[in-house]
């Protein structure tokens, strides 16, 4: 419950655009991509280690969401925006677009 609620509070330093940087961890963490385009997710299932910032780049010229239930939610990702969030959990996360049910994704943090 704190691991989601501290995604969540990760998620909404996001849209500010600021999490790396404004983060409480010092330690340095890698970052991924998750490129939007075409109605789907690329790559459409990523694995990363604990603590990785999964960039999701909205490259398309819709609104996108990546929303896994109650475990991670980017809000609305414009075209040409970006959301960062951190995994610090480990396990498989399926997420879709709230906007467009048919698009899947799914991250596997390791
Ligand atoms: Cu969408």
């Amino acid at each position: 419950m704190a691991a989601a609620l501290a995604l969540m509070l990760l998620a909404l330093t996001g849209l500010r655009g600021e999490l790396a940087a404004a983060g409480p961890v010092a330690e340095a963490s890698a970052t991924k991509r998750v490129e939007i385009n075409h109605f789907a997710f690329h790559p459409p299932t990523l694995t990363i280690a604990r603590g990785t910032t999964v960039k999701f780049a909205n490259a398309s010229q819709v609104t996108h969401t990546a929303t896994a239930g109650g475990v991670f939610n980017s809000g609305h990702i414009g075209p040409g925006m970006s959301i960062s969030i951190r995994f610090n959990q480990v396990g498989s996360f399926s997420y879709h677009c709230m906007i467009h049910p048919l698009m899947h994704g799914k991250i596997i943090v390791q």
